[in-house]
């Protein structure tokens, strides 16, 4: 759906590159449309398949007036299309291309988020309730994948830390831990024993509160796909990607640093910290470069991977001292 096009804005910079051009011109009407009340005017989620109409617009603040300006990614953000056709979401199989095709069967509403554990207010938060939780942002962020494949998403969504402090974290809150929905009858993938279900992830309580790690609803100016997580996931931006847990349903918060799906599965592989690091390589996969989807060939790993993604300036302190070797 493009719906700029339509619209009869013109976009008063003239850019160099017309993609981010056509981007930009987006920003602003979002930016207009939120401005105009629009925000919170969700039209009805509509299940995400393939070659099926978007599932509609989420208005939202452009990021750049948030704590987190100095982080937007300048890069070019990866094609709606590949950022919605190429996924990892093993809930509804392992090929790239099947959650796009199989993730039409989520049923993303009615939906709750449990709140529970070492909080002073936990509690079952719905869907609308968390859409007007906090002011919808727009934020770029790069996401690198542990594959050795990246891109470059507009999410939409607000920083974690505001649910965080809504529900009171007690002292003995050290770590959060996500919990994705796991149900047979509408994720096709569960029926095949790849990872423990459901997947399960965690972050240390300073990376959850850091005001990067996002909760998103959005992508693209638009409710989320399915394929992308719907109706909430995490996302993560210094870390591989598979810390980004899609579609959550409880988040937990707790004393103990929690053990995730993926370290369950192959813990030599995969370590609770799993920040992007090209220095540190995967026992398969070197980390020291990239192929961005949308620009490099399909093998083609061109890009150097940046440490901490490129979020190093933000996130580096949280990590002084580590062995992040050791702590990989
Ligand atoms: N529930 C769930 N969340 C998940 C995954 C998954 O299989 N199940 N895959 C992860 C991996 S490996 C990556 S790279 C990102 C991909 O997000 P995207 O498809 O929106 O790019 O989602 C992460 N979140
Ligand atoms: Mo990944």
């Amino acid at each position: 759906m493009h719906f700029l096009k339509d619209h009869g804005f013109q976009h008063p910079i003239a850019s160099e590159i017309t993609p981010r051009a056509v981007y930009q011109q987006r920003r602003q009407l979002l930016q207009g449309l939120a401005a105009a009340g629009a925000l919170g005017a969700l039209p009805a989620l509509r299940p995400a398949q393939a070659q099926s109409p978007r599932p509609g617009k989420l208005a939202a603040l452009p990021g750049a007036r948030s704590a987190v300006a100095g982080a937007m990614a300048l890069d070019k953000p990866t094609p709606y299309k590949d950022v919605t056709s190429y996924n990892n979401f093993y809930e509804f199989g392992t090929d790239k291309a099947d959650p796009a095709k199989y993730a039409g069967s989520l049923k993303t509403r009615p939906w709750t988020v449990a709140v529970e554990g070492e909080v002073r207010k936990p509690g079952n938060y719905d869907l609308d309730t968390l859409l007007k939780l906090a002011p919808m942002e727009e934020r770029i962020y790069r996401l690198r994948c542990v594959e050795g494949w990246s891109m470059v998403v507009p999410w939409v969504g607000w920083s974690l830390a505001e649910l965080i402090r809504k529900v009171e974290p007690t002292g003995n809150a050290k770590f959060v831990q996500f919990i994705t929905l796991a149900d047979r009858a509408q994720m096709p993938g569960l029926s095949q024993a790849v990872l423990d279900w459901p997947y399960v992830e965690g972050l240390r309580m300073d990376e959850a509160l850091h005001p990067l790690t996002m909760l998103a609803f959005g992508l693209y100016g638009e409710v989320l796909p399915n394929q992308n997580g719907a109706p909430v996931r995490l996302v993560v931006p210094w870390k591989y990607g598979f810390k980004s847990g899609k579609s959550i349903v409880k988040i937990r918060f707790v004393e103990k640093q929690p053990r995730t799906s993926w370290e369950a599965a192959i813990p030599s592989e995969y370590g609770f910290y799993s920040n992007v690091n090209p220095k540190v390589d995967h026992p398969r996969w070197s980390q020291a470069t990239e192929r961005r989807l949308g620009e490099d060939g399909l093998f083609a790993k061109k890009r150097p991977t940046l440490m901490f993604n490129g979020y190093e300036p933000q996130v580096g302190q949280l990590y002084a001292g580590m062995d992040l070797k050791k702590f990989y």
